[in-house]
């Protein structure tokens, strides 16, 4: 356990893993913020952890850097990358994690202000963090829409796709475009206006405009988009108003905004990071490093609450 920075470059009050359990006890607007570390021990890469994280793997492939594989630009471009690599984080899981079931815990003593977490593996919905309580900041695999006309579905159903490493198209424009094939001819007579959308033929040359399905993309956001407007109008609106205590697991915090939001909220309240590496580029109370699963456990326990969870050997 190590304590760290004082957000104003004094000591803290708070300064042990006592102290944080103390907090958890008297606090009943707890924010948690978490990313890809709170799904780590159910195998589920990270980005950003030296050997074993995501990004790693990507480079050894030969790509230049992780975050191209999440950009916007590039996925409009040529999907490929994308789709070549998804199968790797992409969530098929029926459990999760004991952090998740912290969580949970935290959200049944009634004390969880919001959850917004950074994963896109939608394991907190899994472990029962109620929507009114969930913010996904960076979407989720859940559904997945098309990049032209916006066709959503249930994410599951390009799952396949992405696990044979096979580019997955919209089944509603693929349909459109059949029934603007097999619809009469249309009159020689040359059109003034522009076709009403991609399916129509235009005037031009048919080749030059064979219609084309949309991409399918899952609901994530991608370096180069927006936030969801939910994230921005909970925290600033609401949140950042009422929160009395924040916990930060699993995250290195790099990706803004999520990263500037410790810094946004007001200096008293204390800030708790969990994570198995400390931070230095934002200023945290207390630091509590290791992993979170365990941290979370013992936090708990020292708290007087029993964290309970198939992957916690009894009697532990
Ligand atoms: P990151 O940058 O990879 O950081 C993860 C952090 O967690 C690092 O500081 C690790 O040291 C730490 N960590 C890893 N495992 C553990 C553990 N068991 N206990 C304690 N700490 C641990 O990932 P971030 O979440 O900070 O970055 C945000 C990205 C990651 C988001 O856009 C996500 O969509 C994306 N992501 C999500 C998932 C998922 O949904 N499970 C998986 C991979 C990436």
């Amino acid at each position: 356990v190590v304590r760290a920075y004082n957000k104003r470059q004094k000591l803290s009050e708070f300064n042990t893993i006592d102290d944080a359990a103390n907090l958890l006890q008297k606090c009943r607007n707890i924010m948690i913020v978490t990313g890809a570390g709170i799904s780590t021990s159910l195998g589920i890469p990270d980005f950003r952890s030296k050997e074993t994280g995501f990004y790693e793997k990507v480079r050894q492939l030969g790509y230049s850097e992780g975050e191209d594989v999440f950009n916007i630009e590039n996925f409009d471009h040529d999907p490929t990358m994308f789709y070549t690599l998804a199968g790797d984080i992409l969530p098929d899981l029926k459990r999760y994690s004991p952090t998740h079931a912290f969580i949970r815990m935290v959200q049944d003593k009634g004390r969880l202000q919001t959850n917004y977490t950074q994963n896109i593996d939608n394991l907190e919905q899994l472990a029962g963090i109620e929507k009114e309580r969930l913010i996904q900041c960076h979407g989720s695999f859940a559904t997945a829409s098309c990049r032209k006309c916006k066709y959503q579905v249930d994410g599951h159903e390009i799952f396949a796709a992405i696990r044979s490493q096979q580019v997955a198209y919209c089944k509603e424009c693929i349909k459109k475009i059949a029934t603007a094939q097999t619809s009469p001819a249309k009159p020689t007579k040359k059109r003034k206006t522009k076709p009403k959308n991609d399916y129509e033929d235009s005037d031009s040359d048919p080749a030059d405009t064979i219609p084309q399905p949309g991409v399918m993309k899952p609901d994530i956001t991608f370096f180069g988009e927006q936030l969801p407007t939910t994230f921005f109008d909970r925290f600033t609106e609401h949140d950042s108003q009422t929160v009395d205590l924040v916990l930060v697991i699993g995250t290195s915090l790099k990706v803004a905004p999520v990263s500037e939001m410790p810094n946004y909220l007001p200096h008293h309240v204390p800030h708790v990071y969990i994570s198995r590496e400390p931070i230095h580029h934002v200023n945290f109370d207390i630091q509590l490093l290791g992993d979170c699963d365990h941290v979370v456990f013992e936090l708990a326990r020292r708290a007087g609450w029993v964290l309970e969870h198939e992957m916690i050997p009894r009697g532990f």
